[in-house]
């Protein structure tokens, strides 16, 4: 597919029409809020807020656009990347489309190791990464292409073993199958075309587009935490909370207490809460009638935000 949108002065991403990656793609576009039209039939859309034009195309064709330059940048599995082998430059891993490469064999086969499978038939729509990945042991099997089904090879005789994709694994257990050994860990990233990072002024704008994701992502790893409570309390609190180490403390009318406003580390917030006492339950003698566990604990939650 040609897809001239040169001359525009736009930049130019490309990103999976339909597929895995599609929700989460366009759900991360929104999130720092860029503002387009729904992408429904369409092949590209402009940014009404954003010198950006996004192209929707198959992924197995996005490697390719973003290494000739078609576009500036992508967003692709990284696995996809591997495959193609094209230049590009991985700008930034998104944490969706999460998934392994995996070698996979019979379950009750005997193979143990890769190194059992030099002489084996290995499946897969991944022929590039499988043959690297076994010349990186010293081995070369015989790999066969397939483009779809690849977990059924081995039940239908074509193949010993697999090279494919799992993310839950279930696959791999429907088709009577365990994996071996990991090829490549996977995810979605954002990559640009090296010339357009040569470009001064492309350059400056997908710097913009980073600083607006990085934002975005740290901002999902953190939480608000607004809390009143005694000014006695303040160091019990810092030690409930870990990393409540610079805290915003604005006095409150009720004399004594304050309100306390903080961002938490996700995987550290729930520990927190939950560590100080037993569960919520109204607490009448706190200024907003919102309490957050025992009447002995001091912490007094009144919100917890994103
Ligand atoms: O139409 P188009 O060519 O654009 O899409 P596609 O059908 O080729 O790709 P799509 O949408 O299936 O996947 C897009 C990308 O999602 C892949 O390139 C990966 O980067 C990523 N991804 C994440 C996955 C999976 N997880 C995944 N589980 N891609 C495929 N799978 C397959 C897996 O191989 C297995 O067959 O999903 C099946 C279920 O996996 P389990 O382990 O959850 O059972
Ligand atoms: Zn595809």
């Amino acid at each position: 597919m040609k897809i001239n949108l040169n001359g525009d002065g736009t930049l130019k991403l490309a990103i999976q029409r339909s597929g895995r990656l599609t929700d989460n793609t366009l759900g991360l576009l929104r999130s720092i809020s860029l503002d387009f039209e729904s992408y429904g039939q369409r092949l590209f859309s402009r940014c009404r807020n954003f010198p950006l034009s996004i192209l929707y195309v198959r992924d197995d064709d996005i490697p390719e656009y973003v290494g000739l330059g078609t576009v500036d940048l992508g967003i692709v599995g990284r696995n996809l990347l591997h495959e193609e082998g094209v230049p590009v430059v991985e700008l930034e891993p998104l944490g969706f489309g999460v998934c392994s490469l995996v070698v996979a064999v019979p379950k009750d086969s005997n193979y143990q190791t890769p190194q059992d499978l030099a002489s084996a038939t290995i499946a897969t729509s991944y022929p590039r990464s499988t043959r690297e990945f076994f010349a990186g042991l010293g081995l070369a099997p015989e790999i066969v292409t397939i483009s779809g089904s690849v977990e059924v090879a081995p039940t239908i005789g074509l193949a010993d073993a697999i090279v494919d994709l799992t993310s839950t694994g279930s696959s791999l257990i429907l088709n009577d199958l365990r994996p071996l050994v990991t090829v490549l860990d996977s995810e979605a990233v954002l990559v640009a075309n090296p010339a357009a990072l040569q470009d001064e002024m492309k350059r400056a704008e997908i710097e913009r587009l980073l600083l607006r994701i990085r934002a975005v992502q740290a901002a999902r790893r953190f939480k608000y935490l607004m809390m009143n409570a005694p000014v006695a309390a303040l160091d019990d609190i810092k030690a409930v909370v870990p990393g409540l180490k610079s805290p915003t403390i604005i006095p409150l009318d009720m004399p004594g207490w304050v309100a306390v406003h903080t961002a938490i580390e996700e995987e550290v917030f729930w520990e927190s809460i939950e560590g100080c006492g037993p569960p919520a339950r109204p607490k009448s003698s706190s200024p907003h009638s919102t309490s957050c566990c025992s009447d002995s604990c001091p912490l007094v939650l009144i919100a917890a935000v994103g």
